[in-house]
């Protein structure tokens, strides 16, 4: 078994030098190190005795590489994103720590080095001329790997991990079906297992959720956040001059300032920007330790409405800050506006943050209509007089990254549809959905087991992601194999006058009305996202540990 590795000074080696978002992702590192370590120690004592394998790893950050442009690493000290920075230097820090080996790359050249890919026998195999269990990238590196390694790319794809900030769902993944369906992306179509794709925030249960970690505060610290806090004092979310060029600014801005004094940390060369006014104080862009330390003294952490899902405001929260933001109606999605076309999910984002807003909420988060000047002004006042504590959900601590990466590695190796097909499932008492019964027969070995599914069906026009969160639960697509199946509309007494197998990403379901059912041909199109008015869905559903929604309660 791999030792929790402690060499951190190795890890800094590994990644190397002469960029900018190496540098920033090294001080991350650095600057994380002692708790990533007592993390670490923590998760050690939770898993005694339990199997961890080490695996080859090949980390390859296609987007650093100037091959694809590299447009991230001049922006760092001007302002530009840094969240994907944040995660990557997460990622590393984590599997390092983990135990695994590890090599990096962020050219094509080191790449092609490393990839020494003959081909070989079977489908995936385990033992094989590629020198790497796993290899995580992105969307670009999955690119450069296709056009290296040939026909050997389709073999070993199944060990590929697509870091993928914003999700792919299974309908923009499946080749065929999204050409034919006019699921149009500059990025999908590749066919690989939805769950290979790793987000940022835990945005839809089809893909897997890598996430990042935020700074933690010890007891020491969080009493003297306390203390030490300004009722009046506001930061606002946004380090590029851009941002801050906002339709209605002037309004809820100068009702902001009636209450508070409002900071900034927007990048500038010599004078201030133009689209950030006189009473800002602004600090200029700060280095992430100093930027934590103005949230620590802040109350208020606003924002403009983007950058879109970012880290900041999990710091803003875990450093004690109430993060205030827009609501938006219509919600932003790949079809209505700019930033989301052509990514590939149909995902509706109903705020800046909707993790923020859905797994947080008040009393940390506020999300309002900031053109409705009443509820806005009414928010910063109740904001000003409610004591918030830090708060940091356990998915975003270290040891919470590590547990999740941990089963993830040691436990998400077989597709769902290479899992053993199970016998039908048994009725749970009060017949309003199916469990698994034990007496249906020896459970198939199943991560997650599938003593945790539990068979909803849907309202039309209901997704499975929000049938299952209905009832407190999570969907989960690795089960839909055990629901494909003509006798569950049998056990949940819906009457099909016929049925059919199509591809479709939202069957299993049944268009009601006319008592037609339908089976999903394709494993590849099992998705939690997708509704449309004519159905009612078959939803897989789980339960899921109290702070960390990517696993199941006896998943570890
Ligand atoms: C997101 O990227 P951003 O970089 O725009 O995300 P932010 O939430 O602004 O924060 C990234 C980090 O910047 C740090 C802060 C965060 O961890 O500690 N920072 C800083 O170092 N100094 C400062 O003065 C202010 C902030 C998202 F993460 C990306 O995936 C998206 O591509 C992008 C666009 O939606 O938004």
């Amino acid at each position: 078994f791999p030792t929790l590795t402690v060499d951190v000074a190795r890890l800094l080696e590994l990644i190397g030098t002469g960029k900018e978002s190496l540098s920033f992702m090294k001080k991350r590192i650095r600057h994380l190190a002692q708790q990533w370590l007592r993390a670490a120690r923590r998760l050690e004592e939770k898993l005694a005795g339990r199997q961890r394998d080490q695996k080859h790893i090949l980390v390859h950050i296609g987007f650093l590489t100037e091959e694809s442009g590299d447009v991230f690493s001049p922006r760092v000290l001007k302002g530009g994103p840094l969240g994907e920075m944040v995660q990557w230097a997460d990622i590393l820090a984590a599997l390092f720590i983990l135990g695994h080996s590890l090599r990096v790359t962020v050219s094509l050249k080191e790449l092609q080095s490393h990839l020494g890919v003959p081909p070989g026998r079977g489908n995936c195999p385990l033992t094989s001329p590629l020198p790497f269990d796993l290899i995580y990238t992105d969307y670009h590196g999955l690119q450069q790997m296709k056009q290296h390694m040939g026909l050997s790319f389709k073999k070993y794809r199944c060990r590929v991990r697509v870091i993928d900030t914003f999700g792919t769902e299974p309908a923009y993944n499946h080749e065929e079906y999204a050409t034919l369906r006019g699921y149009r992306t500059n990025w999908g179509y590749w066919n690989l297992q939805p769950a290979q794709f790793m987000t940022m925030f835990p945005h839809t249960p089809d893909n897997s959720f890598m996430g990042f970690v935020s700074e933690e505060l010890n007891q020491t610290e969080r009493q003297l956040i306390k203390a030490n806090k300004v009722s009046s004092m506001a930061v606002v979310y946004g380090k590029e001059a851009s941002i801050w060029k906002v339709r209605g600014k002037e309004k809820f801005l100068s009702i902001l300032n009636k209450y508070m004094e409002i900071h900034g940390t927007v990048y500038y060369e010599t004078q201030r920007p133009p689209e950030v006014p006189a009473f800002v104080k602004n600090h200029g862009l700060l280095p992430q330790h100093e930027f934590q330390q103005l949230l620590r003294k802040a109350k208020l952490f606003i924002g403009f409405g983007f950058p879109y899902e970012g880290p900041a405001p999990l710091e803003a929260i875990a450093n004690g800050c109430v993060f205030l933001q827009a609501r938006f109606s219509p919600p932003h999605s790949s079809l209505n506006h700019e930033f989301f076309r052509g990514k590939p999910t149909s995902r509706e984002v109903s705020s800046q943050h909707p993790y923020a807003e859905d797994f947080i909420g008040k009393p940390h988060v506020w999300t309002v209509d900031y053109n409705n000047s009443e509820e806005f002004e009414a928010a910063i006042k109740t904001i000003m007089r409610t004591q918030v504590d830090p708060y940091l959900p356990y998915e975003y601590t270290s040891e919470g990254m590590l547990e999740r990466i941990h089963a993830y590695i040691q436990h998400q190796t077989k597709s769902p549809a290479m899992q053993s097909s199970p016998s039908p499932l048994a009725l749970s008492p009060n017949a309003t959905h199916l469990v698994w019964s034990p007496s249906a027969g020896r459970a198939p070995q199943t991560w997650p087991p599938v003593a945790s599914l539990q068979v909803w069906v849907s309202e039309p026009q209901h997704t499975c992601t929000e049938t299952c969160r209905q009832h407190g639960l999570v969907c989960e697509p690795t089960f839909f194999s055990f629901l494909n199946k003509e006798e569950v509309f049998l056990q949940l007494s819906i009457a099909c006058d016929s049925t059919e197998y199509e591809m479709n990403h939202l069957y299993p379901a049944v268009a009601e009305s006319v008592h037609e059912c339908y089976l999903q041909k394709e494993p590849l199109l099992f998705s939690c996202a997708g509704s449309n008015t004519k159905y009612r869905r078959l939803c897989p559903c789980r339960d899921f540990r109290r702070g960390q929604v990517a696993l199941c309660r006896d998943c570890l």
